[in-house]
């Protein structure tokens, strides 16, 4: 596990190397992602991280994720949707990194996304970090601590990651210019919560609000842009840097879960904004 974090945390690195100082402005990728959203995004994603990224937990999450979370899902949406007479609407996501023209050029690294009914999942606003893998997304852009505890919350109805930038075939860091999609179904009455690093500082993430957004109003799915509900927020965990130099930061820290602790509340950051726009497609 370790080495495969810091193989990240190196990526990141040289990810920033390459990427440069001020006119990193060549980033492949490309294309608008919506054309590209389909099951065969999570089929690679997954094939790729199981491969590669996630060795360690693929063997245990995923068993325990296919044996018991995908059961109690599909039974409570099952239920969810006899009660009230719902067919569940297929919903995609795309997470672009728009950095090159904000305060701050930064890669976004891999992160999870929950379906969940009412309640705060990846973390509550103005407290402590949980302990249950946030801590790991936001400082080193390593999401499979927080998936894993996902996975065991009752309200959670489906939980994944995001790893593969679009057009990639790799984990790997979004850099500016490129995106990171996922596709899932709901019904009305959940909401979606996802959380991605920050990457040019030590514990900042992206994330909507920590009780999530809701995807439907009544029985209207929510479909557009919705960069206006991604805030960032500062995990508390590690003691902040100059956004972009800090040597403690997953670009330039010597490995994983290094920097001075914080323990301060979960808390909005203020500035960097146009980091990343955010957009949701809600398909039949
Ligand atoms: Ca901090
Ligand atoms: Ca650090």
């Amino acid at each position: 596990m370790l080495l495969k974090r810091f193989s990240l945390a190196l990526a990141l690195a040289m990810v920033v190397a390459a990427c440069g100082g001020s006119d990193a402005g060549e980033t492949a990728a490309g294309e608008p992602a919506m054309e590209q959203t389909d099951d065969s995004m999570s089929a690679e994603t997954m094939d790729d991280m199981s491969a590669e990224t996630m060795d360690d937990m693929s063997a245990e999450t995923m068993d325990d994720m296919s044996a018991e979370t995908m059961d109690d899902m599909s039974a409570e949406a099952m239920d969810d949707n006899m009660a009230v007479g719902h067919t569940p609407t297929s919903f995609t996501v795309t997470i672009r990194n728009t950095s090159d023209s904000a305060a701050l050029p930064t890669p976004l690294a891999p992160g999870v996304y929950a379906v969940h009914s009412a309640m705060d999942t990846l973390f509550a606003a103005d407290q402590l970090d949980r302990g249950e893998g946030l801590e790991a997304l936001a400082e080193d852009g390593d999401p499979n601590g927080l998936l894993a505890a996902l996975s065991d919350q009752v309200a959670v109805k489906e939980a994944g990651a995001f790893a593969v930038p679009e057009g990639a075939t790799e984990a790997a860091p979004a850099l500016p210019g490129s995106s990171y999609a996922f596709t899932f179904e709901a019904v009305p009455g959940d909401y979606l919560s996802f959380a991605t690093m920050f990457v040019q500082s030590n514990d900042w993430f992206l994330a909507p609000a920590s009780s999530g957004i809701a995807l439907f109003d009544e029985d209207n799915p929510l479909d557009g842009d919705i960069t206006e509900l991604v805030l960032l927020w500062d995990a508390g965990t590690e003691v902040d840097e100059t956004p972009g130099e800090g040597p403690n930061q997953a670009p330039r820290q010597s490995g994983p879960n290094t920097g001075e602790v914080q323990g301060a509340p979960i808390a909005v950051v203020d500035g960097f904004t146009g980091s990343v726009m955010v957009t949701i497609t809600a398909a039949g």
